[in-house]
């Protein structure tokens, strides 16, 4: 089961980096705005988690520069992220606040959704 796992893990690696899409191309103003805010952002992932992967293929697209965070392989991660996002569930974004609040939001589905909001991405 385990081998079987490793296998499909790796075939999603090989079909995302055959398939990665083109990262968006800005004006550095631009870019630097939104790097700007995206650096207070954080995303706790797995490598080979099909919905990590989807919101990372997002990512790029989008050219959101967001820290990735190994919550399966560094215990300390794993710790923080059920510590304090609830739930050790992938993909989950941490945003810091300019108040110092933290906001964790789990769902690939909802940090696409959020990201592009936030973003206003097409
Ligand atoms: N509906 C969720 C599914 C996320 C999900 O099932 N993630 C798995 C990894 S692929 C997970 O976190 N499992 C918990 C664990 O392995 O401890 C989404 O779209 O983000």
């Amino acid at each position: 089961m385990k081998a079987i796992r490793w296998i499909l893990g790796q075939l999603i690696l090989v079909l995302d980096a055959i398939t990665s899409p083109k990262s968006a191309v800005r004006e550095l103003s631009v870019q630097k705005v939104i790097d700007d805010a995206t650096a207070s952002m954080s995303m706790y992932q797995f490598k080979t988690c099909p919905f990590c992967v989807k919101v990372r293929r997002e990512l790029k697209r989008y050219a959101l520069n967001i820290e990735l965070r190994d919550a399966k392989n560094d215990a300390g991660i794993k710790a923080e992220l059920v510590r304090e996002g609830g739930r050790h569930k992938v993909p989950c974004l941490r945003t810091e606040n300019p108040d110092g609040s933290v906001q964790w939001l789990y769902e690939s589905n909802d940090i696409i959704a959020h990201l592009k909001k936030e973003f206003k991405l097409a």
